[in-house]
């Protein structure tokens, strides 16, 4: 088995550092400022947290990985076709095995697998390694907004509603704003249980700038864990597609200093508590921490 000279590598050669190059401008051009998508974004959304910084590198690193791979597969397909069609070689040969390359393409891509795993495994490990929190908060979803409690401040609970299009104030974007937006204090482990209206559909909890993502799954509690080290407005929509209204509950989160989240805390408290801030109605599984975790209490949907 022999190239047709160094022409042919060099030119693919070629190939791949100029799509590299234009790959790598494209995640340069990604990093956009922002706290939300954009029309014709290009790219992940801004990272605001250390593991939404290694979600990213791994899609970097893979996106890399697997334009090399298709372009060398794409090259040798190319070269089968030019070199072994009819007209350029009439008389085929007659092997059938080669045992050095069965060799070659198992281990290779075992290898290029393993290489994968090693990040993609930190990576899970990470995110489902909870540091101890600093705050927690519940959200529930509902058909179709989000309520929260948080649970280290019995008065404040309340249910966050989409802004309507003329409610907007000035950069506030359609669609993601919300009449209350969750207040996290910037640097500080934000434990989000996650949970739904138990009569309700499953919902979904994002912000992708923070890289979490989790079902909302009714009589359950799912769990994600964050710390943003930008304050901000960062926004996240329902992402499991559940009903009509699916399209409009969005999530929006302010990250702020420590003093403002005081301040907020000490607002939140009055403004919460001396009204009826969230549907009672409802009947929203309870949760324990049982020391190991959170769960949701057995039997909590009838008392
Ligand atoms: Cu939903």
């Amino acid at each position: 088995m022999s190239f047709s000279g160094f022409g042919f590598k060099n030119r693919v050669a070629l190939g791949v550092l100029a799509l590299l190059g234009v790959m790598g401008s494209f995640s340069a051009s990604a990093v956009a400022e922002t706290n939300h998508a954009t029309d014709w974004q290009l790219g992940l959304i801004k990272s605001v947290t250390p593991i939404m910084d290694e979600i990213a590198e791994l899609h970097n690193i893979l996106l890399i990985l697997i334009t090399l791979i298709t372009l060398f597969v794409l090259a040798l397909l190319v070269y089968v076709m030019a070199r072994f069609n009819e007209k350029a070689n009439p008389v085929p040969a007659k092997t059938t095995h080669s045992a050095s390359l069965e060799f070659a393409w198992t281990v290779v891509p075992l290898l290029i697998l393993s290489f994968m795993a090693i990040p993609s495994w930190r990576l899970l490990a990470n995110q489902y390694d909870f540091p101890k929190a600093d705050v927690t908060i519940k959200a529930i979803g509902q058909q179709w907004n989000w309520d929260y409690e948080y649970l280290d401040h019995e008065d404040i609970s309340f249910t966050s509603i989409m802004k309507a299009d003329d409610e907007l104030e000035r950069g506030e974007p359609r669609l993601l704003a919300t009449d209350n937006a969750v207040v996290v204090p910037v640097n500080k482990v934000i434990h989000v249980l996650i949970t739904a209206d138990p009569s309700g559909v499953i919902h979904n909890w994002t912000v992708p700038n923070f890289g979490v993502k989790a079902d909302a799954v009714p009589g359950r509690v799912s769990r994600v864990w964050f710390k943003a080290t930008k304050p901000g407005t960062y926004y996240g929509q329902c992402s499991e597609l559940c009903g009509k209204d699916h399209a409009f509950m969005p999530i929006e989160v302010k990250v702020v200093s420590d003093a403002d989240y005081e301040k907020w805390l000490k607002w939140a408290n009055e403004e919460y508590a001396s009204k009826d801030s969230i549907n009672d109605d409802v009947n929203v599984a309870k949760i324990k921490d049982d020391g190991k975790g959170y769960a949701a209490v057995a039997g909590a949907l009838s008392d």
